[in-house]
C-alpha cells in the first residue's frame, strides 16, 4: 500500500451525507439535469458560444428554473470545473484498494482517468472551460495542480519502493506525466472527439512508463 496519498484528492472526500426528503431529491434531480445540459453544451459548443437560454432549451425547461438552481452562467462554468475535479477522489479510492504497487497504481490512475475523458461529459467540459478560462470571469479551480501532487506521491513511493529508473525525479517525471497526459487527451478530442482516448493515452502511457520505471 502507498505511502498516504497526497491530500489533494483524498481530503476532498467527505462524509456519506444523510438522504435529502422527497423535495430536496426533485430539486437535486433538476439541477444535476441543468449541470449535465450546460456540461453537454460548453463541451460542443464552448462557454462564450452557450447561453442560459440555450442550456434552458437543452433540458426543456424555462430559463427561470435554470437561474432558479444557477445565477449566471459563470455560476453553471464553476459548478462543472469543481464536478470535473471531484470525480478523481473517488477513482482515487477504488484504484488505491487494488493492492497495485505505486508505480501501476500511478499508471491504473491516469487509465481510468482516460476511461473518464472519454465517457463523462463533466469531465469532458471541464477540460474545455478550463482551457477556457480567460473567457470566464469566475474563480476557477487551478488546473493540473491537483494531479501533479498525486503523482508526486505516489512517484516518491514507487522511488522507496525501488521501482523507479534512477536518475527519475518523482516532481519533474509527475509535471511530464500531467503534461503527457494532458496533450494526449486533448490531441484525441480535436482529431476524434475523445473517441480512441483511452487508446491514444495507453500508447503513450507504455512509452512514458518504460522510460521511468527500473529495469
Ligand atoms: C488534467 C485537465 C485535463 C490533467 O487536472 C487537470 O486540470 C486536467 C483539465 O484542466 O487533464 C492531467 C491528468
Amino acid at each position: 500500500m502507498p505511502e498516504p496519498l497526497a491530500p489533494a484528492f483524498t481530503a476532498k472526500m467527505g462524509p456519506a451525507r444523510r438522504g435529502p426528503d422527497p423535495k430536496q431529491e426533485r430539486s437535486a434531480r433538476t439541477r444535476l439535469q441543468v449541470l449535465l445540459g450546460a456540461a453537454e453544451l460548453f463541451t460542443e459548443r464552448g462557454f462564450r458560444q452557450t447561453s442560459v437560454q440555450d442550456v434552458a432549451d437543452r433540458v426543456e425547461m424555462t430559463k427561470g428554473a435554470v437561474y432558479f438552481h444557477y445565477p449566471n452562467k459563470e455560476a453553471l462554468a464553476v459548478a462543472i470545473v469543481e464536478e470535473h475535479y471531484a470525480h478523481w477522489p473517488k477513482l482515487v479510492d477504488e484504484v488505491s484498494k487494488e493492492g497495485l504497487s505505486p508505480l501501476t497504481t500511478a499508471a491504473r490512475m491516469l487509465e481510468r482517468a482516460a476511461l473518464a475523458f472519454q465517457e463523462d461529459v463533466i469531465v469532458q467540459a471541464g477540460a474545455r472551460l478550463q482551457i477556457e478560462r480567460p473567457q470566464i470571469d469566475a474563480e476557477l479551480p487551478t488546473p493540473y495542480v491537483d494531479w501533479i501532487a498525486l503523482l508526486r506521491s505516489l512517484l516518491t513511493a514507487a522511488e522507496e519502493a525501488g521501482e523507479l529508473r534512477p536518475g527519475v525525479e518523482p516532481e519533474r517525471a509527475a509535471r511530464s506525466l500531467v503534461s503527457a497526459f494532458f496533450g494526449s487527451q486533448h490531441v484525441s478530442d480535436v482529431l476524434s472527439g475523445r473517441a480512441d482516448v483511452v487508446a491514444r493515452w495507453a500508447d503513450l502511457s507504455e512509452l512514458l512508463f518504460r522510460a521511468i520505471r527500473a529495469d
